[in-house]
């Protein structure tokens, strides 16, 4: 741990206003809204909040921006491709400022902000190489008919995103929106606005012409309940919670059934199997829960230990969460940083409460870390039991639950008795008892001998209450664009 002084490193906040048009704006009912450095609970901006209004105002710029023969819309696809290529690159170009930005307003260490970044402006180069191949196909048909498929954007896509990789999560949702040739109005998530609104003045250095891409910071309730209930709102792609993501759900259902492709919570088993070698599996299980301060949705939060195994890994789960580095984010050594915010630092501890007095064994951890800031000290709980409320909720912080099993039949039953269905893991070296397992779990991914590892290339998203569609690889486009068949008479 370094000084407090460290951790409140200056970082200069240079966009805390609305974008629209390419253009910076005051909220239109002149509120804004504070932003807070959970590594010291300080204060950092005061930005514009958007309400319904001002997300108006975004929708009817997109809506011109979109207009058939706009700039963006006779644009050739090569053309396209370049503005994404260059935004990109502008990313590449400012990582050093950015990666410190984004580790003022979350507090995750800095090299993991370098890494975010990194990633994004991989994922939107991959979808810039993507323009020109979102091909539709001929079909055949009658002897004097000519049918065919073209693929066609679905037009303004609203996009809502959490806080817990406010860049990433951005690239994600920008990547396959614009590569299909849409417009976008973007809202980040109240505790992380920041790098967003400067990722909006890389846009509009890039060229993209106005309307193209909008960036609307305001509070979920009224900002982000906007953007869902639009009658012009084509499409809505959200990440967040599964409690929100019902509503926006059925909120489009009763609205204009707009397109939603949704990202939620998780509950993801993660099966050590007793063939496993230790020291790698309890790496891979610390990887799996505590990566990102364990705020990852797809986190490997009910580790299922096999019986023979059980009391040597538990040890070892305890030895690597002890060792862990919390504190400052911006020392090069630290592995985790603060929660969020207050509320989730709140909830977390309030699990951990519930974990002692449903009879969980407290391992180590459990209490905050840390004089100030929102840091949780690495928990691990053995002893786990199924119906305990840590083994069923989203916890979102670094609280690892061992629990024991006896057969492979017994262990996959209840790694799918869970709503969710993100993401699953396997530690074996077993090749049958692996594909046996990869078969049976009920997830969107399944790693094996490894754990959130991403590939802009492959699709990622949720079984069950976890989630709708796909995001990133070809699959992640699919969602942006329409399908129009044609069929023509040959006369
Ligand atoms: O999420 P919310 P919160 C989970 C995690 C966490 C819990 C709560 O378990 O503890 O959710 O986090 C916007 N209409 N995940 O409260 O509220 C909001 O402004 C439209 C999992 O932060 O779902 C933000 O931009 N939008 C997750 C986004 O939704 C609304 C990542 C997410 O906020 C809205 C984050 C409304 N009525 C939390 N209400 C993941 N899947 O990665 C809120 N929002």
């Amino acid at each position: 741990m370094l000084s407090s002084d460290s951790k409140t490193q200056q970082v200069e906040v240079k966009y805390t206003e609305i974008f629209i048009n390419n253009g910076w704006h005051k909220a239109t009912k002149g509120k804004t809204f504070q932003v807070i450095n959970p590594s010291t609970c300080e204060v950092i901006a005061d930005v514009e909040e958007g309400t319904r209004e001002d997300v108006e105002k975004a929708v009817e710029a997109a809506r011109k921006a979109f207009q058939s023969n706009s700039p963006w819309r006779t644009m050739e696809p090569a053309a396209r491709g370049d503005l994404m290529r260059k935004f990109a690159n502008l990313l590449r170009r400012d990582i050093d400022y950015l990666s410190k930005l984004e580790t003022l307003n979350n507090g995750k260490p800095v090299h993991d902000s370098i890494g975010d970044i990194t990633l994004s402006a991989n994922c939107i180069d991959y979808y810039a190489g993507w323009v020109d191949k979102i091909t539709g196909e001929t079909i055949p048909a009658g002897h004097n008919e000519f049918l065919y498929t073209r693929h066609e954007p679905v037009g303004i896509c609203g996009q809502i995103i959490p806080w817990n990789f406010p860049i990433l999560m951005l690239a994600w949702k920008l990547g396959p929106a614009l590569a299909c040739g849409n417009v976008v109005i973007l809202k980040p998530a109240e505790q992380t606005p920041l790098t967003a609104l400067y990722c909006a003045a890389l846009i509009k250095e890039a060229g993209f012409p106005p309307g193209v891409v909008n960036v609307v910071p305001g509070d979920g309730p009224e900002c982000g309940n906007a953007i869902v209930v639009h009658p012009h709102v084509d499409k809505l792609a959200f990440t967040g919670s599964s409690e929100v993501g019902k509503i926006v759900h059925k909120t489009s259902t009763a609205t204009n059934l707009k397109r939603v492709s949704l990202e939620l919570g998780g509950k993801s088993p993660l099966i050590i199997c007793e063939d496993a070698d230790l020291d790698q599996a309890a790496q891979v299980a610390h990887k799996a829960l505590y990566f990102n301060a364990a705020q990852c949705c797809c986190a490997g939060s009910r580790t299922f230990v096999h019986s023979k195994i059980y009391d040597q890994f538990v040890a070892k789960c305890i030895e690597y969460a002890n060792k862990r580095i919390v504190g400052d984010p911006y020392d090069k050594n630290t592995e985790q940083g603060p929660q969020i915010s207050e509320e989730q630092f709140n909830k977390i501890l309030n699990y951990i409460e519930s974990g002692k007095q449903e009879g969980a064994k407290l391992q180590c951890g459990g209490k905050r870390a840390c004089d100030n800031g929102y840091f949780i000290q690495p928990t691990v709980f053995s002893d786990v039991k199924d119906n305990m409320k840590i083994a069923r909720e989203e916890i979102f912080g670094p609280v690892m639950s061992l629990f024991k099993f006896d057969s492979y039949e017994e262990v996959i039953e209840r790694a799918n008795s869970s709503d969710f269905g993100l993401a699953a893991g396997v530690v074996t070296k077993d090749l049958t008892r692996a594909l046996t397992l990869i078969k049976e779990l009920r997830a969107g991914t399944v790693w094996v001998n490894d754990y959130n590892s991403f590939w802009n290339q492959a699709p990622f998203g949720g079984f069950k209450e976890s989630g709708h569609g796909r995001e990133l690889g070809k699959y992640g486009l699919e969602s942006y664009y329409e399908v129009k068949t044609v069929g023509i008479k040959l006369i």
